[in-house]
């Protein structure tokens, strides 16, 4: 049995101001093709399906239409959680109806954990695979607050939370292991020894590692994770794995690969893992240095044209006086240029001191990122209060994108 491993899919991101349709499509066309190629039998998609709560109808129309195009393919069956990202009421809201497509959505957790227990079946019916699929787990999901907590017992408590969880999922999944299906799970959190994008890291300080590599219950053959942006192993563990985001995110993402894996099993054996990469159609390129070396690079980008959609740009340029106009100077400079220049910083060095300004538009930055660059101006607060208040402001978005939602 083939299973394609995908996640944080991020439909209708907003990045600096402009909206990533035509990468999303580009790159959903490419799973799609992918899937019937390899004959893939099993999609999972943990979590992030949509960058917001209440996404653009036409992020909704790649995803709804994606996820008819798989009809007639190998594709039996589509599993999806929900990620932070997702308003669960919102990706809950056509569960019935997807499911007449084979396509199985855990939104977020309910009352009863066997709603995480997703048994898929052949076209004889009988039992081919289960997977325990935990979608990202909430505050309210696994403990109430206490007051009078501090920070660090209350990231204590939730990492419990998640690890007693993952447990009791494990065990309602054990009495399968008789029928020599592969048991698998899905998990949309931060686990113990993997890395973030170095963006990535700062996004979310209000993040905390939640499980340990090795606290996933023995009885899984893989484990399908989404939320850390990177395709990567967790604790040098084959079968525990991110997938990724299918795009870069942000300029701290450009390095990564991005990618998906297709995971074989015989009955149920583990045979093989593959890391198949995402074509990247679209160039992000971050470039750093003085005035003319920017200049260099960017008659060097015109001229490689590289990918079949308009490279972006962020310039950071490294100055010991204050030129004038920077900003227009570059943007005239580069106006005929086959890219598109979306954000211009300027480092000052003058007596050793170093003195960083963004040119960057309010318009730009998500609210999330407004509250961190509050919380982070000098003197507002200790370091350490700074996760427990970022996190509280996030369960407050969820909680508004819920009802808008
Ligand atoms: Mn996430």
């Amino acid at each position: 049995m083939k299973i394609l491993h995908t996640a944080d899919w991020h439909l209708g991101q907003k990045f600096l101001s402009r909206d990533r349709i035509e990468e999303h499509q580009g790159a959903l066309d490419w799973i799609r093709t992918t899937i019937v190629e390899r004959e893939i039998e099993v999609l999972l998609i943990s979590g992030d399906i949509f960058d917001i709560g209440n996404p653009p109808s036409y992020a909704r129309q790649l995803y709804y239409k994606f996820l008819t195009s798989l009809q007639g393919t190998f594709c039996r069956h589509v599993v999806i959680i929900g990620g932070n990202h997702d308003s669960p009421s919102m990706l809950n809201a056509p569960k019935e109806l997807l499911e007449i497509l084979n396509v199985h959505i855990v939104g977020a957790v309910t009352k009863d954990l066997q709603d995480e227990i997703i048994v898929l079946k052949n076209e004889k019916g009988v039992e081919e695979l289960v997977i325990g699929a935990v979608p990202f787990l909430r505050d309210r999901d696994i403990r109430f607050s206490v007051a009078g907590e501090s920070g660090s017992e209350r990231e204590a408590r939730m990492r419990e939370g998640i690890v007693h969880h993952f447990e009791e999922i494990g065990k309602l999944a054990k009495p399968y292991t008789d029928q020599k299906i592969p048991i698998l799970a899905m998990g949309h959190l931060h686990a113990k020894g993997a890395s973030a994008s170095p963006d990535q890291a700062k996004i979310y300080i209000g993040d905390i590692e939640n499980i340990e590599g090795d606290q996933f219950p023995k009885v899984f053959d893989y484990v399908a994770l989404g939320h850390l942006h990177r395709a990567q192993l967790v604790n040098k563990q084959n079968h525990i794995r991110y997938s990724g985001s299918i795009i870069p995110l942000s300029f701290g993402e450009i390095q990564d690969k991005k990618s998906v894996y297709i995971v074989e099993f015989k009955k149920n054996q583990l045979q093989e893992i593959e890391e198949v990469k995402i074509p990247r159609f679209r160039s992000l390129i971050s470039i750093q240095g003085t005035i003319e070396k920017v200049k260099e690079r960017l008659e060097k980008i015109n001229e490689d044209r590289k990918g079949t959609l308009i490279p972006w740009v962020e310039i950071q340029v490294e100055m010991e006086e204050t030129i004038p106009n920077i900003d227009s100077e570059l943007r005239d400079f580069s106006k005929d240029f086959w890219l598109n220049i979306l954000k211009i910083r300027t480092k000052r060095q003058h007596h050793a001191l170093e003195e960083l300004t963004e040119m960057v538009n309010l318009d730009d930055l998500t609210p999330l990122e407004v509250f961190q660059k509050k919380c982070n101006s000098d003197g507002i607060m200790e370091e350490t209060e700074q996760a427990a208040v970022v996190h509280t402001f996030q369960e407050l978005q969820d909680w508004m994108s819920e009802r808008e939602g």
